[in-house]
This record gives structure tokens, C-alpha cells and sequence, in this order.
């Protein structure tokens, strides 16, 4: 379980402890990963007193270099990211691991899907942005996906080690690059509907969530660029 980091000290402690107490109750092992993105508060601290393994980014990169990052570290059979704010609750991981179990490689948590339960919606601004953002997602890189931005998506290691050794893309826009490259790379996505409760306190500032726009341009110029790899 991979949970990218930034300022999260106040989140993280009820976060970890609702996430080892679902995972202690699954069949298996788990390890959890928080990715501290140079954050300048007790992120690191309390990520550590919550029992989870710290990576420390020493400058604050990005979600996207994070996620990229802690993916890439994890030794897990199967790989979950999660928002350090649980807005889609742990407790969702069960209905991706049933798609999992199908035989799909990628399975994304989905806000746009019917069957999704939007129990606290995002501010006015921010779910048009998002859905004008995966509009253009659809028409510039992965056609036929309805939520890309949803923080919850669980990957197998192959596919995850296929897609963020691959990934370039530091910002917000994480998302699309990885489905993208899943999609390039043959590996099959699912996308299930999920619980979401909008968490109000948002690290997301609108300069940077505006900046995965262009980005989605960038990923196009990368794959002609030959940046992707076969
Ligand atoms: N690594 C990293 N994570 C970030 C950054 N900004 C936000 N995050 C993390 O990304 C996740 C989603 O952020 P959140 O504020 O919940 O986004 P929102 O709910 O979409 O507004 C959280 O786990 C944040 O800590 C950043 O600059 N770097
Ligand atoms: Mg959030």
C-alpha cells in the first residue's frame, strides 16, 4: 500500500490506523508505504509512529514522482495507492481485488461510474474541472475510461513496474501517463465504481491541478518522442 504524502501530519494518524486495521483482517501480508514529499510538518514522524515504512522525497516533487517512486520500492504481489485522506475508504479495496482476481492488471476506483457512491461531493469548481479535465483525458489519452483522478487504484507488481520504470510525469497528471502506459503495454483495466467522501482540506492548489492540462499534451509528445519504450 503506497500513500503519497505532502503536509499530511494532521490526516495520516487516523489514516494508518484504519488501513492496518482493514489489512490486518485480509488474508495475507502488507506492507505501508508512505511517500513523504518534503513536506514541512510531522508528515515523516507520524507516518513512522503509525508503522508505516517512510521514503522522504528532501524537496517537495510531486504526487505524480511520489506515487512513481513508491510503486517502484514496493514488493507487494498487488499494489495499492491510496490519498492519505481515505476519501475513498480503505474498506473499497475488496471490490478491486474482486476485479483483480478476473484478471485484470490495472483496476482504477471510479467517482463517474453508476453504482459509485458520492457521499460528500467535491466544491463546485473542482468536480467541473475534473470533469471537463477527463473529457479532455478521453479525446487526448486513454479513450473509454470515465475517472481517471480517483487516488485509489491497485495495480499487479508486473504492471507496476512496467508503468511507473516508464512514468515521467510529476504532477497531478500521474494518472493519465500510467493508464496510458498500462494501455501501451498491454495490460488490462478495469474501472469499478467506489465510495467517495470528500475530504475539504485539499492539498491540491488550482495553479498545479491546472497544470496536468498541458501535461496531457506532453504525454503525446513523449510517446511520438519514442520516450515510452516499445
Ligand atoms: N507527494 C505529494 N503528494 C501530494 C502533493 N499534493 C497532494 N499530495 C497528496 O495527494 C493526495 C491527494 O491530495 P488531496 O489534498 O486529498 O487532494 P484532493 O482531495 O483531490 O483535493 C494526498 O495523499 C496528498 O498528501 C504533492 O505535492 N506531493
Ligand atoms: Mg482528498
Amino acid at each position: 500500500m503506497v500513500v503519497p504524502a505532502f503536509n499530511e501530519a494532521e490526516r495520516l494518524p487516523r489514516t494508518l490506523e484504519r488501513i492496518a486495521s482493514y489489512l490486518a483482517g485480509r488474508p495475507g501480508g502488507y506492507e505501508l508505504l508512505v511517500v513523504d514529499d518534503g513536506s514541512t510538518d510531522a508528515t515523516a514522524e507520524r507516518a513512522s509512529t503509525g508503522g508505516a515504512t517512510v521514503l522522504r522525497n528532501a524537496t517537495n516533487r510531486g504526487k505524480g514522482f511520489a506515487v512513481r517512486r513508491g510503486m517502484r520500492a514496493a514488493g507487494g504481489e498487488r499494489r495499492l495507492m491510496s490519498d492519505a485522506d481515505l476519501s475513498t475508504p480503505i474498506e473499497e479495496l475488496g471490490r478491486l481485488a474482486a476485479r483483480m482476481d478476473e484478471g485484470y492488471d490495472v483496476v482504477i476506483g471510479s467517482r463517474a461510474l453508476p453504482g459509485a457512491r458520492i457521499e460528500v461531493r467535491q466544491p463546485f469548481y473542482r468536480e467541473n474541472m475534473g470533469r471537463l479535465f477527463n473529457l479532455f483525458v478521453r479525446a487526448l489519452a486513454v479513450p473509454g475510461l470515465k475517472d481517471t483522478q480517483c487516488g485509489f487504484k491497485l495495480f499487479t507488481a508486473a504492471a507496476a513496474e512496467a508503468v511507473f520504470s516508464a512514468a515521467r510525469l510529476d504532477g497531478f497528471s500521474f494518472d493519465v501517463e500510467a493508464l496510458f502506459l498500462a494501455r501501451k503495454k498491454g495490460y488490462r483495466i478495469a474501472e469499478v465504481p467506489v465510495v467517495w467522501r470528500n475530504d475539504a482540506a485539499s492539498r491540491v492548489s488550482l495553479l498545479r491541478g491546472s497544470l496536468a492540462f498541458p501535461d496531457l499534451l506532453r504525454i503525446r509528445a513523449n510517446d511520438w518522442a519514442g520516450r515510452y519504450g516499445l
